[in-house]
């Protein structure tokens, strides 16, 4: 199949899905067309049967805003002409789905039919989406699409509270790929942020705050007064500036390392002990998925999906959002002593292989067939 795959390119999950899933198809045969403004953060453009197409959108005087969503639907239709794409698939309705419905009108106007997969990932229903000035268009570009899909039952049953959604909505669950774990590199070397005693305790996120990285560092707080141990935080964004603020007021900068965005998460999840997502929202928490495939149990809130993606006691513990106490009491339970570590830490990457990418991937293409058939 030829699919143009429509994405944020940047550190956000929904991107990294989309990537992930759009590489995976790639390597399964499909013709696969990236496009988005700038080249997503984990796209390996040098295999076979990728392609990246930038949108692209001129500045004008007259512009307070730039057209970003008009210049989208226009190189949608410039590359279905071009390649012959036969389905579309947004990833986050926002402005993605509404593009979407455009490019496919255009192109209907000169004989093309293109179904439109548009797949909702979270804050493009939750947060942004259900604003009052974006909600009538989200809600008329999520009905317009011919599929809809949610990365959790969680956000499903969130689209049909918050929207008058006519259409099915599918959940497929976000994936990770079993065969990436520590043996990927050779240098999984925890000496360079922490000393053999310490216990690394690691979180990921875009730095808003929803992720309620306070409770983060509070919880740690807590944990490095009964333990040694070390915070890693990766990521960037809003919250940063008064989180930096927050450690020097607390004393401590000596345990925690702040790293930016960075492409090595991978090698940080290898080394870490405990994973923490107490955020307030979360769809399905990719980033608790990739921690516990490699081996990191995870403390988080038991907001939205994590649920479905968490389990209490196996893979780790949940706690009722801003439950800091007994969040950081869980996460002693589990680093206080090396035999339940090892115990977790095993239960966590069995738990993480529920979601390999060769189990998620043919629900894609299952859905991709049906539309094509259905056109
Ligand atoms: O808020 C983020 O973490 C980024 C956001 C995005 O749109 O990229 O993440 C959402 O999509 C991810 C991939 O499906 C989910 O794992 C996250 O839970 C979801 N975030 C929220 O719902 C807040």
């Amino acid at each position: 199949m030829k699919i143009a795959i429509v994405l944020y390119p940047t550190y956000g999950g929904s991107g990294v899905v989309a990537t992930e899933l759009g590489m995976h198809l790639a390597l399964k045969g499909h013709q696969i067309h990236f496009i988005t403004y700038k080249q997503p953060v984990r796209l390996d453009l040098l295999n076979d049967n990728i392609y990246f197409h930038e949108v692209h959108v001129p500045d004008y005087p007259l512009f307070q805003y730039l057209p970003y969503g008009l210049a989208l639907a226009s190189k949608m239709v410039d590359v279905t002409k071009q390649y012959g794409i036969e389905l579309f698939h947004v990833h986050y309705a926002i402005p993605h789905a509404y593009a979407a419905y455009n490019a496919k009108m255009i192109l209907q106007e000169e004989g093309f039919n293109i179904p439109i997969v548009t797949t909702l990932h979270g804050t493009d229903i939750t947060l942004v989406g259900s604003h009052p000035n974006y909600k009538p268009a989200v809600s008329f570009s999520i009905n317009q699409s011919d599929y809809v899909t949610t990365v959790s039952e969680s956000l499903k049953a969130d689209t049909v509270t918050i929207f008058n959604i006519k259409k099915e909505i599918q959940v497929i669950p976000n994936f990770i790929n079993i065969t990436h774990d520590k043996t990927d590199f050779t240098d999984c070397n925890r000496k360079l942020l922490a000393k053999d005693s310490e216990r690394i305790i690691t979180h990921v996120s875009n730095f808003r705050p929803l992720k309620r990285i306070e409770d983060v560092i509070h919880i740690f707080n807590q944990i490095q007064k009964e333990i040694p141990a070390k915070l890693l935080l990766a990521g960037d964004g809003p919250e940063k500036e008064a989180m930096e603020q927050l450690v020097l007021d607390l004393a401590l900068e000596d345990n925690v390392v702040f790293l930016g965005n960075t492409n090595d998460i991978s090698k940080l999840l290898c080394f870490s002990d405990l994973f923490l997502l107490p955020s307030e929202k979360e769809s399905f928490g990719l980033a608790a998925l990739e921690a516990m495939l490699y081996k990191t149990p995870v403390i988080s809130s038991n907001a939205g999906g994590i649920p479905e993606v968490n389990k209490h006691g196996y893979s780790g513990y949940l706690s009722p959002v801003g439950a800091v106490d007994e969040m950081a009491n869980n996460a002693l339970k589990i680093l206080k002593s090396d035999e339940i570590l090892k115990q977790f830490k095993l239960q966590a990457r069995k738990q993480a292989a529920q979601f390999n990418v060769t189990k998620v991937v043919p629900i894609y293409e299952a859905l991709y067939e049906k539309a094509l058939k259905n056109k």
